[in-house]
């Protein structure tokens, strides 16, 4: 079995409902069991800055899946809540991006992990630590993500408090 953390972000339309769905869909595939969602946090616009603020959480889960099928998946749930691919960081009904994959350093064409731009994020940082505070760069001096000067960054809000998946998916009934 391998651990992954997924990021969930969405500033277009109802963005809670494509969290709450994102996250309903991944339970239901085959070969993902989420273990764990953060609570919900409201997060300034970073990279094309003039855009409607997001909704942003991270997601932990264990499968049997590779890091590409793994992808592959959150791209298939991108396309089922919607998405289409126009400007690049910008606007988006829901975007799914792997972050961490066990301790695995991976570069192919489609994916690269850790996420090249997880660590000077906030709004990947925050609600990711909040899920696995004690989460690591993948190399040999095993840095806490922790420990990022990102963390600090001003713009993210705690938005909804979650206690676990069951709260999540009651938010969107
Ligand atoms: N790709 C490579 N590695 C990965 C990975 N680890 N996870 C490739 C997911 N995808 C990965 O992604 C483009 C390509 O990246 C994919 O085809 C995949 O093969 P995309 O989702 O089609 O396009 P994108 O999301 O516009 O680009 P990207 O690079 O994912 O954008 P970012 O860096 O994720 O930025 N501000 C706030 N506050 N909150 C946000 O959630 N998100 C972005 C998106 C910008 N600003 C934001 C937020
Ligand atoms: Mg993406």
């Amino acid at each position: 079995m391998n651990t992954a953390y997924i990021s969930i972000g969405s500033n277009i339309g109802d963005r809670l409902h494509h969290l709450v769905e994102a996250v309903r869909i991944l339970r239901l595939r085959e070969g993902i069991t989420v273990t764990a969602v953060s609570s919900i946090y409201e997060t300034a616009p970073v990279g094309f800055t003039d855009q409607a603020d997001f909704l942003n959480m991270a997601v932990g889960v264990e499968t049997g899946l590779v890091a590409g099928d793994l992808l592959e998946v959150c791209q298939q749930v991108e396309h089922e809540l919607g998405r289409v691919r126009d400007i690049r960081w910008g606007p988006r009904t829901v975007d799914l991006d792997v972050l961490l994959y066990n301790n695995d350093n991976i570069e192919t064409e489609n994916l690269i992990v850790p996420h090249p731009r997880m660590h000077e994020r906030a709004f990947v940082l925050i609600p990711l630590l909040e899920i696995a505070p004690l989460v690591a760069h993948p190399t040999a001096e095993a840095k806490l993500f922790a420990e990022e000067a990102a963390v600090r960054d001003e713009g993210v809000i705690l938005w909804k408090k979650l206690n676990g998946v069951d709260e999540l998916l009651q938010e969107g009934e």
